[in-house]
């Protein structure tokens, strides 16, 4: 069976396009989404895709990933910044998870240097615009196919 990850999106990023280009970029959460099925497609991936201006939404489905998906690729949005149920639901459901930042959040203000997913995340990528989403992606879909043996759902 195609392999599931999920792509979530967090509070605003259904605005992308619409303001600051200068910082996210011209596409919309339409054409970012359309990226990411495409990239889907091309690994072998089946890629579903969601976004969420609700914390409870996000911490649904993560959780609702322990059964349903292979992994995650998240952007939180503003809530990597501030959301400790977030953290717990990532480290309580042991799927890989890779956090996905539009913009180089750290050449932004201090307070978006913090991030409460990196510590659970398998990954981080920042700053490559949707680029990074398709890398993601990559990574999870190399990842599934050849599972480090040494690597444990996280239970403590
Ligand atoms: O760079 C990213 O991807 C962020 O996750 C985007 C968040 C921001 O709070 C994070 O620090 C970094 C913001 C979501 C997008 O917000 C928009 C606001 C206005 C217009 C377009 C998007």
């Amino acid at each position: 069976m195609t392999p599931v990850v999920f792509v979530l999106n967090g509070p605003n990023l259904n605005l992308l396009g619409l303001r600051e280009p200068a910082i996210y970029g011209a596409g919309t959460l339409a054409d970012l989404e359309e990226l990411c099925r495409a990239s889907g497609s091309r690994l072998g991936l089946t890629v579903d895709v969601r976004q969420s201006n609700h914390e409870g939404d996000l911490v649904d489905w993560i959780q609702e990933a322990r059964t349903a998906a292979q992994g995650i690729v998240l952007n939180a949005g503003a809530l990597t910044h501030t959301s400790v149920a977030i953290h717990d639901a990532l480290r309580a459901v042991g799927v890989p998870a890779i956090e996905v930042h539009l913009s180089n959040v750290h050449a932004r203000e201090s307070f978006r240097h913090h991030s409460y997913v990196s510590p659970v995340a398998a990954g981080v990528i920042v700053g490559l615009g949707p680029d990074g989403y398709d890398f993601a992606l990559q990574a999870l879909a190399r990842r599934i196919a050849r599972p480090d043996p040494s690597s444990e759902p996280i239970t403590a």
